[in-house]
């Protein structure tokens, strides 16, 4: 069988994770904490992992951040948060997760907590007067109540925190604290009608809100976690933000993929805002097979869930939101293959024969020419009968990952994911396409990004093919480099 333990993606020496959880900079190294079962490779209750960083790149493994306190308002779990400098003080701020039955349903009571350190983030400290925040708003019956996020302005801190209101719809609630510990509740920062479907149904309930601006222009990003929704996905929404009230333009998908979810932002000391987002994985889940939170190949694997790569988000001059891998990454690059101009024929294969392999940074340039969609497979056996196609479809303006042929194995997940990306007139095709054995990352013209996971069965499935449909087209530029692992 392949070893789809990915190399150069983030995750931990063994077992499940899923969010990443209060990434900060703290003396100029990178922390990043995520939510982690330290028992196995599979679901179970929450701790905070946690690494750190000079270069986004590099990571080294610390010990874990928190871990429930038996009798305390996390026994249950330390569930998502953020991570802030309190005037010098690194605070954590996270959700206490206890199992309640209430009328023989069981479920969750969520409710806020603190943490500090004073040894520079390697150990942390609960509050004593844990929960800070102990109940949802009275008066409003919610679905969730979990995952603040946290900021300042003039010396005041704000918080946010995902909700859904039942037969309302999905929410988040904005708070506000002078010393992180004597909360009061605004007002919802932002809802939606749960039977809103345009441009996108947004779910019964949003978890893992991340709020922070670009500029003039502030972002909101949630988890839209409803189980009915195709699995949970990422959406966002640009507007502006003035007396505490957020006026949104639109509401959109974040990652095209299907395999994201829960990201957290930063701002770094350079002024980027940078994101990571869980992948879990697709298998396990399909007729027959066992729930993917838990299933025989992840026990054998000794590990589940990764992260992707840290993308840096902007503000593009045509007001989209721009979406680009962090130039660190750079360093990881080894060697390098170019080839240019290319000419792709309708539904002929282009195998590349100088280069093949499952960790690979691939950029290419394509003119559309008169082909009606173009791409490229990546992880095909020789004679195609596994391969992952990754497919700018250039009369619908819509990009794909399609996975219906990318393994074997019945127990992995299939299907075509994408969404609208509308090119210019004379705009190439870019792609940049990040292959790290189990986990596939695609930036499309800096304003699109799709994560998949791919399982392919065959040990030969590591080619890499170039395609057009429908007309010409020409690869301006392909660069590849083998990647390996920090
Ligand atoms: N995962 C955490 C929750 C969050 C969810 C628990 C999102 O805090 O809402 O592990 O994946």
């Amino acid at each position: 069988m392949n070893d789809d333990r990915p190399q150069y993606h983030f995750l931990p020496p063994a077992n499940w994770m899923n969010d990443p959880n209060g990434v900060i900079q703290w003396k100029g190294h990178y922390h990043l904490f995520y939510q982690y079962n330290p028992v196995g490779p599979f679901w179970g209750t929450p701790h905070w992992g946690h690494a750190v960083s000079p270069d986004l790149v590099r990571w080294t493994h610390l010990p874990l951040a928190l871990m429930p306190t038996p009798g305390g308002p996390d026994a249950d779990g330390c569930w998502s948060g953020c991570a802030v400098d309190n005037d010098g003080r690194p605070t954590l701020m996270y959700t206490g997760a206890v199992m309640v039955d209430t009328d023989g349903q069981l479920g969750y009571r969520q409710t806020q907590c603190l943490a500090t350190s004073t040894d520079d983030l390697l150990t942390w400290q609960k509050y004593s007067g844990n929960p800070v925040i102990p109940m949802s708003p009275p008066g409003l019956e919610v679905l969730g109540f979990r995952d603040p996020c946290l900021w300042q302005e003039d010396g005041v801190w704000y918080c946010i925190i995902g909700s859904g209101i039942r037969g309302e719809g999905p929410t988040v609630l904005l708070y506000r604290s002078e010393n992180l510990v004597q909360w009061e509740y605004l007002k919802p920062l932002f809802s939606r009608d749960a039977h809103s479907i345009d441009p996108l149904w947004t779910g019964l309930m949003w978890e893992c809100p991340q709020f922070f601006c670009l500029g003039d222009t502030s972002v909101l990003i949630v988890g839209v976690a409803d189980a009915e929704a195709p699995r949970f996905y990422t959406a966002y929404a640009l507007g502006s933000y003035a007396d505490h009230t957020f006026i949104p333009d639109g509401i959109a998908r974040f990652d095209l993929g299907a395999d994201f979810y829960a990201p957290i932002a930063m701002r770094d000391e350079r002024g980027r805002i940078i994101l990571w987002g869980w992948s879990p994985e697709a298998r396990g889940a399909g007729p027959g097979g066992t729930a993917w939170r838990d299933n025989p190949i992840q026990r054998a694997a000794g590990w589940a869930g990764v992260l992707t790569l840290p993308r840096i988000l902007t503000l593009r001059p045509d007001g989209l939101l721009g979406v680009a891998p962090a130039p660190e990454l750079h360093a990881l690059r080894g060697t390098h293959h170019r080839l240019t101009n290319i000419d792709l024929t309708p539904d002929s294969s282009h195998l590349l024969e100088v280069v093949r392999g499952d960790c690979l940074e691939i950029i290419a340039t394509v003119e559309l020419g008169t082909a009606t969609s173009c791409g490229l497979k990546v992880r095909c056996s020789p004679q195609d009968e596994e391969h992952t196609l990754i497919l700018y479809d250039h009369t619908a303006g819509h990009v794909c990952i399609d996975r219906e042929r990318s393994s074997f194995d019945p127990t992995v997940v299939r299907g075509i994911d994408g969404g609208a990306l509308v090119l210019g007139p004379e705009e190439p095709l870019a792609l940049h396409v990040f292959l790290d054995r189990s986990i596939v990352e695609v930036y499309v013209n800096g304003r699109a990004c799709l994560t998949e996971r791919i399982y392919p069965s065959r040990p030969d499935s590591l080619g890499i093919d170039l395609v057009a449909h429908g007309g010409r087209a020409t690869v301006l530029s392909v660069d590849i480099w083998d990647v390996s692992g920090p």
